[in-house]
């Protein structure tokens, strides 16, 4: 899906959330190629797939603040964002929303599209995607483009429709 878009360039995608969001079982179930897990030598673990020439990079936000310097690492090059959340832990929701808004702060992201999986749709008491954009502020969100989309990891569903959206969007030139 993605392979036309970057032919001669190195493109990354970073798929963020909180732990438990998700995100490892999304990595899995797009089947983009084998997933590489680093040795957290630096304090936090970083999943990759390489696909074509997109690394798309994964790791849990929240937590200690004294590693968040060392995610700046990984920032340049980074044409689209996937946030992943778990639409069933309303609790954690407020975080969730802090820790996005914080990473649409970052000036290396400034230009990166944003996904966001309102993930575990399968569960009761889950938000639908118009409650999980209200709790999240995504109206707050300025010159960029985004997209929400209801997902279920576990059953496959609305991860291909998420992408597409994404593909689509970095084709017709991004944010
Ligand atoms: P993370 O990588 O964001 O930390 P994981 O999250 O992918 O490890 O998923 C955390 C737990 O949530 C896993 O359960 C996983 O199976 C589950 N999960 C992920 N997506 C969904 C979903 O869409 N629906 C439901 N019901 N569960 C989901 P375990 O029990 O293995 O810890
Ligand atoms: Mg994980």
């Amino acid at each position: 899906m993605f392979s036309s878009l970057f032919s001669n360039k190195e493109a990354r995608i970073l798929v963020l959330g909180l732990d438990n969001a998700g995100k490892t079982t999304i990595l899995y179930r797009l089947q983009m190629g084998e997933v590489v897990s680093t040795i957290p030598t630096i304090g936090f673990n970083v999943e990759t797939v390489q696909y074509n020439n997109i690394k798309f990079q994964v790791w849990d936000l929240g937590g200690q603040t004294s590693i968040r310097p060392y995610w700046r690492c990984y920032f340049p090059n980074t044409q689209a964002i996937i946030y992943v959340i778990d639409s069933s832990d309303t609790d954690r929701l407020a975080i969730a929303k802090d820790e996005f808004h914080a990473i649409l702060e970052e000036e290396e992201l400034k230009g990166a599209v944003v996904l966001i999986f309102a993930n575990k749709q399968d569960l009761p008491g889950a938000l639908d995607d118009a409650a999980v954009t209200e709790a999240l502020e995504l109206h707050k969100i300025k010159n960029r483009q985004w997209s929400i989309f209801k997902t279920s990891a576990v059953k496959g569903e609305g991860l291909f429709e998420g992408l597409d959206w994404l593909s689509n969007t970095l084709k017709s030139g991004g944010a």
